[in-house]
């Protein structure tokens, strides 16, 4: 298919990377289940390709889609999006720091804190939405920043352009992983950022069916790097997870109105719920960051954070009470998932950092899917008045 960048996000979806099988006709790109590639003579490959942890055409239609999405140059897709983090953590030496947002997700701070710390790289936690705070860290060091936007699981929103720009005056990559917006709702290359990483276990693949992971950017000499590393370290997905993939993000866009529309009627709620001590959602008024959000991105997404009143036994409860909302780890898939990051998701964060953060024991964290919005109202409430009934007056709350 002859789609380029002029055309508009749902077409790219449907269409970029990918074109009619030419030996069959076949309209989806074919599952190209094979390990290696025929060769005419040593060295003499027949099209492009000679073993498929270097390259694999249906992975390169998928790299060439998510691509496409992001505004990017180049596309390349991992085993999962750690093993992409840890990509992009292997263009620096010992001796090199790096300034990590943070509120990531706990893998992703085990990643630098308990892995590439000890090959010498040193990792700075900062709140990326405190710019004054990101100057001050920089050094002659600093070769790398690292963010989140909307955060995991506190849904901070950092100001892409603004960091872009001090990391651009410093001479330091800026790596954003997008995975809580998506492409459909923030293209961080855009506005400035080198590298955008994507969890596509999440939103991207939508379907709580695969594990995989992304890096795009447009830096020629970027990639160039990465695509080594990918080859080197050999953390490529699957060729049927490239398949569920490429299939994923043709509906990305309908799935994302759809998450922003439920999360958003949920937000508003449970932020009238009595129950509820707090509703952190970047669509809401009373977010810190909810102007920037407006200007960054054109939705919200489809998480939502919340602090309930009183503690653990009754977010415990409320875990145990629901019944459409699964209580799972993970995020972005057609299902809606609840989770309780300082036990599940954050657990590795030590609890100090945790405490810093608000990751309490009355946060808890909801993956808004795409069921009847009236369906997933009631199930919370359904599971905030059992917490309410397990909870009595104790606490101090309206229970
Ligand atoms: O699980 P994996 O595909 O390796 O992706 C890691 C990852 C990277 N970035 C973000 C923002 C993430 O949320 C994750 C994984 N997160 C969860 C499993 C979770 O429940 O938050």
């Amino acid at each position: 298919m002859h789609v380029n960048d002029s055309h508009d996000f749902a077409t790219r979806a449907i269409h970029a990377g990918q074109s009619p099988d030419p030996s069959t006709g076949a309209i989806m790109t074919p599952i190209y289940q094979t390990s290696t590639f025929v060769q005419k003579s040593p060295g003499k490959i027949v099209g492009e390709y000679d073993y498929s942890r270097a390259a694999n055409p249906t992975r390169a239609a998928l790299e060439a889609n998510l691509a496409s999405l992001e505004g990017a140059r180049h596309g390349l897709c991992f085993s999962s999006g750690v093993a992409a983090t840890g990509a992009v953590l292997h263009l620096l030496s010992s001796g090199d720091r790096v300034l990590l947002g943070d509120d990531v997700y706990g893998g992703t701070n085990r990643l630098f804190h308990r892995v590439f710390a000890q090959l010498g790289i040193e990792t700075t936690l900062v709140d990326m939405t405190d710019l004054d705070a990101v100057k001050r860290a920089i050094d002659d060091r600093v070769k790398l920043i690292w963010l989140e936007t909307p955060t995991n699981p506190t849904l901070k929103i950092a100001d892409i352009e603004a960091v872009g720009g001090i990391a651009k005056a410093h001479g330091i990559v800026l790596a954003v992983d997008n995975t809580f917006a998506t492409p459909y709702l923030q293209n961080p290359l855009a506005l400035g950022a080198d590298i955008v990483c994507h969890s596509t276990t999440k939103y991207i693949g939508g379907h709580s069916d695969s594990i995989g992971g992304a890096l795009l950017t447009n830096s020629d000499e970027l990639h160039q790097k990465l695509k080594f590393i990918q080859l080197s370290e050999g953390a490529v997905p699957g060729i049927m997870e490239c398949f569920l993939l490429l299939r994923s993000t043709k509906t990305l866009h309908v799935r994302m109105q759809r998450h922003c529309e439920n999360a958003m009627a949920i937000a508003e709620h449970l932020d009238r719920h009595p129950m509820v001590e707090r509703v952190i959602y970047p669509g809401l008024a009373s977010h810190p960051q909810h102007e920037l959000a407006k200007k960054q991105m054109p939705g919200f997404g489809g998480m939502i954070t919340i602090y309930l009143k009183g503690g653990l036994e009754e977010s415990r409860t409320m875990l145990e009470n629901t019944k459409l909302f699964a209580c799972a780890e993970s995020l972005g898939g057609v299902e809606s998932l609840i989770e309780h990051p300082a036990i599940m998701t954050h657990a590795s964060v030590p609890a100090e950092h945790r405490k810093v953060l608000g990751i309490d024991d009355n946060l808890i964290r909801l993956s808004v899917g795409i069921e009847s919005v009236d369906d997933l109202k009631a199930d919370l409430d359904h599971a905030i008045a059992a917490a309410t009934r397990a909870c009595g007056s104790a606490c101090g709350c309206a229970g």
